[in-house]
């Protein structure tokens, strides 16, 4: 609905041979929403005349937007939360993303559980842990779930999976790609930002067959000491290993294995 108000002047104007005249004026009194929209298309309108050449079919106006395509908010592995038949392309200026998730439980904190579950990466992204690669990734699955608590330990579970990588980034780099009818995987170590002495270890197998080959030199604890390790997938074989103090490393598995962990 449009309502519109307006004044009425009315002015008495008497000539020097002794007319009289009558003039009335009316002054449209102008709505919040109608005055933003003159001042936006006043600028434009300047807009246009500054610079002529600028003006195209995605911003007639010719405001002053952000340059270049813009990152959608919503971004699958920063987001906790459930999701059902969901899907898209995101695109931004580093990266393109599709993804699909048929139902997927996401916590950046606890893991996630999924079933079938598309996504894909290529271009230079940010993880959620805040880590930046460069490359291309994918991941195919049926079924997956994967959780990990804050020491690092955790496990991994997924039915018929395809999977492959090839990037570099902040925390390291994964080369390889594999298919798995059903595999798993434990893991377990220690996470901790008071201590530079931190190792972590991963194992597991399955049905399937891959080859991989990863390096590691991320600081997940935020400590300053780099957790240093490597880790491979051969066949149905999967293992990576880390650990901040390599020297030291023989000691703590010996203290682990027999008890006597400080
Ligand atoms: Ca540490
Ligand atoms: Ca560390």
């Amino acid at each position: 609905m449009f309502q519109e108000q307006a004044d009425m002047t009315f002015t008495r104007v008497d000539t020097p041979d002794g007319e009289i005249l009558i003039s009335s004026r009316a002054e449209v009194l102008e709505s919040d929403s109608d005055r933003a929209t003159r001042e936006l298309m006043e600028e434009g309108a300047r807009n246009r005349r500054a610079d002529p050449m600028s003006l195209d079919s995605d911003n007639p106006m010719n405001l002053d937007l952000p340059e270049g395509p813009q990152p959608r908010v919503r971004n699958r592995t920063h987001e906790a939360g459930t999701r059902v038949m969901e899907g898209d392309v995101e695109v931004n200026d580093t990266n393109i993303h599709p993804w699909f998730s048929g139902w997927e439980e996401y916590d950046d904190d606890a893991g996630r559980v999924g079933v079938a579950t598309g996504d894909g990466r290529a271009g230079l992204w940010e993880t959620s842990d805040g880590n930046i690669r460069v490359g291309a990734s994918g991941r195919l699955e049926l079924f997956g779930a994967e959780g990990e608590d804050d020491s690092g330990s955790g496990a991994e579970l997924q039915g018929l999976g395809l999977t492959g990588d090839a990037w570099f980034g902040s925390e390291g780099f994964n080369l390889g790609g594999g298919a798995t009818a059903l595999g798993g995987a434990t893991s377990t170590g220690r996470s901790d930002p008071n201590s530079s002495g931190d190792d972590h270890i991963r194992y597991g197998g399955g049905a399937g067959s891959g080859f991989g080959i990863r390096g590691h030199w991320g600081d997940s604890d935020e400590d300053g000491a780099a957790e240093l390790g490597f880790g491979f997938d051969a066949g149905p074989i999967t293992l990576d290993v880390t650990s901040e103090d390599w020297a030291g490393a023989p000691g703590r598995l010996w203290d682990r294995a027999t008890g006597s962990e400080p």
